[in-house]
């Protein structure tokens, strides 16, 4: 039931904002149509696969669980590749390119609007997908924004954009100071990053990622196509510039191994590194936090590449991942919440009811919901992102 009212707050919520951002899609803050689209029709015989029992999969780095692609191969027979990227920005390039080798890429979905509406994405095989039935409706309504029939997308997973801490160490390294009531001012506010540079604070490695936190917590719209924000953001940025110590965005080692205590990073990824610290016996406590001005929500999707080779193989695929029981693997080994509706029944009860994992509908009413990016916008981030960067 809880659950329920939660899935219903995400749906309120991120159509509500769907509506008062950039340009509208379609009919904005209108469930009723999209509500019955991930329903499949009647289910094949069974798995459909290509002539080449090979697929290219093409994911963000620690999101699929140990044994799954083994799991898949020994079922189907199919021979998986499975490489990983790091940013949207590296998966965008890959796309735009062309001829990516590629049949699954996951992008979030602030890149994939752009890449359906640049037709670098082809409509899934949902009659080769019975196991969309699976899904959860308001997760599905929520990326129509992104896709607006719901036809070329499919969650890997959700999670948020947050800061993650190493407790032990922040409080060490902050000395007498109080951790401050918004846990942005850890990465952004000088009297903060000053104190904590000596423990060492890392940002994720993407403008994407960081300038709509950077916008969003100087109080403009994290989605801004505004350049006088953009600039706002540099200004502020600068000024902690060099108290950062790393730029990376595969960084759980970084955090779990303590070459930083603190990181802008991924909900889930705080979360791993917080499972890896402890299995290597370390006693400190590692938190992702829940910023009191909010955190930014991504999706990750799973979408076929418009030349994919093996588009039979790769809806078979997505068919297996949205097994109940492949989604809640997902969940509880790597930490964020699948929006697979008949897996969160499985979920573990200590993963359900971790707060920064599947958050409750209280923090989410206060979470940036996600948007889409402009061309233009990309352009001024990855300005403004080079420029802190070099510390100009
Ligand atoms: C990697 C998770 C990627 C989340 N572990 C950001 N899209």
């Amino acid at each position: 039931m809880k659950k329920q009212v939660l899935a219903l707050a995400i749906s309120a919520i991120l159509l509500a904002a769907c509506g008062k951002k950039e340009e509208p899609v379609a009919a904005p803050a209108a469930p009723a149509p999209v509500a019955a689209a991930p329903a499949a029709p009647a289910a094949p015989a069974g798995p459909v696969y290509d002539d080449e029992k090979v697929l290219n999969i093409y994911n963000w780095p620690d999101y699929v669980p140990e044994g799954m692609i083994a799991a898949f191969e020994k079922e189907s027979g199919i021979k998986v590749n499975y490489d990983t990227f790091e940013t949207n920005e590296a998966l965008h390039a890959k796309l735009v390119a062309g001829n990516t080798g590629y049949d699954i890429v996951v992008p979030g979905t602030v890149f994939a609007k752009g890449q359906i509406e640049g037709g670098l994405l082809q409509p899934l095989k949902k009659d080769q997908i019975p196991n969309l039935a699976n899904m959860d409706p308001a997760i599905m309504a929520t990326l129509t924004k992104a896709d607006p029939e719901n036809k070329h997308l499919v969650p890997w997973a959700w999670g948020f954009t947050t800061v993650g801490i190493n407790k032990t160490k922040v409080e060490k390294a902050l000395g007498g100071m109080a951790m401050p009531e918004n846990a942005w001012d850890l990465v952004f506010k000088p009297e903060y990053t000053s104190k904590l540079k000596s423990c060492g604070i890392a940002y994720l490695d993407s403008p994407t990622e960081i300038i709509p936190v950077a916008l969003h917590y100087i109080g403009k719209d994290a989605y801004s196509n505004d350049p006088a924000d953009y600039k706002a953001a540099g200004e502020m940025l600068a000024k902690v510039r060099k108290d950062v110590r790393l730029f990376s965005s595969t960084m759980i080692d970084d955090i779990a191994g303590g070459k930083a205590c603190v990181a802008i990073g991924w909900s889930g990824d705080v979360n791993i590194a917080a499972a890896r610290a402890t299995e290597n016996g370390s006693k400190d406590v590692i938190e992702a936090m829940l910023p009191s001005t909010g955190a930014l929500i991504f999706f990750d999707t799973m979408a076929v590449t418009k030349d994919a080779k093996h588009p039979n193989n790769a809806a078979a695929f997505i068919d297996f991942y949205l097994r109940p029981e492949n989604a809640a693997l997902m969940s509880n080994e790597m930490g964020y919440p699948t929006g697979n509706k008949a897996g969160v029944a499985q979920v573990k009860p200590e993963i359900a009811s971790n707060k920064t994992i599947f958050v409750e509908a209280d923090y989410f009413a206060k979470m940036i919901p996600p948007s889409s990016f402009t061309n233009e916008a990309r352009e001024a981030m990855g300005n403004t992102y080079n420029a802190f960067k070099k510390g100009k």
